[in-house]
């Protein structure tokens, strides 16, 4: 059998998200030819298919209507992420709020009637009682992987003689019962807090996660609501009995709210349009921010009167905080564990402090190695946008009065976990990627001896796309280590996202975990166990700092970061404004005008 000839493929997208690029990377390793359009009006749609001519437009994340000149002419799949029959435009919101056991993602034929078109393929999993951004990120992105590669194998086995959907429709192999189910309503899940539990309260906020949020009240003012975690019920014991709704403690940027029969910890807010400014002394002139921000800093004047509630380091997982860490091994071979669960993996001043002061109590102890297990859902997403926009509104952290002061003060504080990381030498450190990672926070893991990764993360090394940005973190020391001179320039030149699989081949990380996801986790104790005890520890120590005091005496790390940082300094306080633009428009999430010219491989 000869192999199927490789496919011309335009994938469409409101944006290139995390699954759209998780699909883009699947179809290049495919050997497909693969061209993006971001979806900005139908005739800029229409004009990407005049000049690329596809065998297959893929819409993996798309809002809009595919218009009949397009799907008529051109075979277009949408992937839909609910199971076959599923449709409408809040798949997984209704699947987790109504707690769904089992859901699916399905490649479907886009026609007249929105999601009703012929399956090509669909995939299942189990939902995890977890919030929606995660799931996306993790268990739809999986199974969409399977889902368009079985589709592809389909269309590639039957030729591609038939076109879109009136040349002949392919049912697929499934008949599915049509299920619409509408967009949902806030009303749909709205919080009752004298009636709901906490169970109930989380349900309902990680519905929402991502976009749109949840609208509620958080000291009176109307906002929308994110990142919501359950109190312990110790907790809850130790604080003063209050009604249901009452604020009553703040930790790690959230506040606490009780519920009926707990609380929860709510991360993340947004001031709702009609909302007045959330403290009054906002510098007059300066509209107050709407955008998601740490509720302690959006409502930094109100959290003054609430106790901090600090979580230790070293505590009962089930005891929600950003920062964790735990130890494993005998006393001759012990490992630590270092987690920072930071929301959406953004690190802001603060968290970059806190996660600092960390590793140097883990420095106190006697480790053989540190495991560095960034968070769940992202590993990290380097420098916190929001948190630093909203310097340009009066509430940047340590009254950082703009933004660039704002930006300034977070490089830094970015380089300083950086740098500890590099000059601690008398353990082995590992990064582990159990989440995506972009920018900053890909370079971040470099400072590690060893970087590993579970087999679906995607990494995104590089920072033009933020306006130009030229990068810190000591990338130009920590990247031509790994991948010479050449390939890190290729790498940054080219801004495309890397799947673990080949950032393991091209040498950018050392190892990409295979094998059942669920069993990722036990072979990162293990291969850290294995480290820890390894006959030639002593050795490679040794070779560490002796590798470390020639590099510096070569050049100094001081040296790199002063050269980065002057090219950081003209990108934050310089002429062009190319960043400080990108960041407003990345953090207010305004539509697209244009795809850019890296990714529309027909436009060049
Ligand atoms: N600083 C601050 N924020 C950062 C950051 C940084 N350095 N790096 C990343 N982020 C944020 C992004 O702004 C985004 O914020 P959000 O929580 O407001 O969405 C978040 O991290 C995740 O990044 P992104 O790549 O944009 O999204 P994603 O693809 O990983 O996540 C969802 C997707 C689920 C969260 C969300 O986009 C969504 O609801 N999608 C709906 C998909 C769907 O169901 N479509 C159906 C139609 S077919
Ligand atoms: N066929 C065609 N185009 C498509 C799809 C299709 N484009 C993408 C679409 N599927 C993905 N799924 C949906 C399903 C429903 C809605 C949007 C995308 C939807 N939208 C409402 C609207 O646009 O008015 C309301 C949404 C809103 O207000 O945000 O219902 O199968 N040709």
């Amino acid at each position: 059998m000869t192999a199927p000839r490789p496919l011309r493929i335009l994938m469409l997208c409101h944006s290139f998200n995390s699954l759209s690029q998780r699909l883009f990377v699947l179809l290049k390793s495919l050997g497909h030819e693969v061209s993006v359009e971001l979806d900005v009006a139908d005739s800029v749609t229409e004009e990407a298919v005049a000049l690329f001519r596809p065998d297959l437009l893929l819409a993996p994340f798309l809002k809009r209507r595919i218009p009949a000149s397009i799907w008529r002419s051109t075979l277009c799949w949408i992937v839909h992420p609910g199971p076959p029959g599923d449709q409408g435009p809040s798949a997984l919101d209704w699947a987790v709020l109504d707690g769904q056991a089992r859901w699916g993602v399905t490649v479907l034929q886009a026609t007249d009637e929105l999601d009703a078109g012929p399956v090509w393929a669909s995939a299942g999993f189990d939902l995890r009682d977890t919030s929606k951004g995660e799931l996306y990120r993790h268990e739809v992105a999986q199974a969409a992987q399977t889902a368009v590669a079985e589709a592809l194998q389909r269309l590639q086995a039957g030729g591609l003689q038939s076109g879109g959907a009136e040349n002949g429709d392919r049912p697929g192999p499934h008949a599915p019962k049509p299920h619409w189910r509408a967009l949902m309503r806030q009303t749909d899940r709205a919080i009752d807090w004298q009636r709901h539990s906490t169970a109930e309260v989380l349900r309902r906020m990680r519905s929402a996660d991502g976009q749109p949020g949840l609208v509620d009240q958080l000291f009176d003012l109307p906002c929308r609501i994110w990142d919501g975690h359950a109190a312990s019920a110790e907790l809850m014991l130790s604080l003063p009995s209050a009604a249901p709704g009452s604020l009553q403690a703040q930790r790690d940027g959230a506040v606490l709210r009780r519920t009926v029969d707990g609380g929860v910890w709510i991360g993340q807010a947004c001031l709702a349009d009609t909302a007045p400014a959330p403290a009054a002394p906002l510098p007059s002139g300066s509209p107050s921010p709407r955008f998601k921000l740490p509720c302690s800093l959006l409502f930094s004047e109100q959290c003054s009167a609430l106790p901090t509630r600090p979580a230790t380091l070293a505590r009962d997982p089930a005891e929600w905080g950003e920062l964790h860490y735990a130890e494993l091994g005998p006393p001759d071979a012990l490992v630590g564990y270092l987690s920072f669960d930071f929301y959406n993996g953004a690190m802001s001043t603060h968290q970059c402090r806190a996660l600092l002061a960390a590793i140097q109590q883990t420095n106190l102890r006697p480790l053989k190695v540190l495991v560095l297990l960034g968070g769940r859902d992202f590993f990290s997403n380097g420098i916190h946008l929001n948190c630093i926009e909203a310097a340009a509104h009066g509430l940047g952290e340590d009254g950082a009065g703009s933004a660039a002061d704002a930006s300034w003060h977070n490089i830094h504080a970015m380089n300083d976990v950086a740098l500890a990381l590099i000059t601690t030498t008398d353990r082995l450190t590992v990064s582990v990627l159990r989440g995506n990672a972009g920018a900053g926070g890909v370079f971040l893991a470099l400072a590690a001896d060893e970087v590993w990764a579970h087999g679906e993360v995607l990494l995104n090394p590089h920072y033009k796309n933020m306006g130009n940005l030229y990068g810190s973190e000591y990338w130009t020391y920590l990247c031509p280590k790994r991948l010479g001179q050449q390939g890190t320039e290729q790498l940054m030149r080219q801004r495309l996202p890397v799947s673990a699989r080949s950032a393991e081949q091209m040498g950018l990380i050392d190892r990409c975990f295979t094998g059942p996801p669920s069993t990722w986790d036990a072979q990162v104790t293990e291969q850290a166990a294995w480290l820890a005890k390894a006959y030639n520890l002593p050795e490679r120590l040794l070779r560490k700092q002796e590798q470390r005091a020639s590099d510096e005496a070569a050049r100094p790390l001081a040296d790199y970061r002063q050269q980065e940082l002057s090219r950081m300094h003209r990108n934050f306080y310089g002429f062009d404004p190319s960043y400080h633009v990108a960041r407003y428009h990345f953090v207010h999430k305004l539509a697209h005008a244009w795809t850019p010219r890296h990714l529309a491989i027909h436009r060049t």
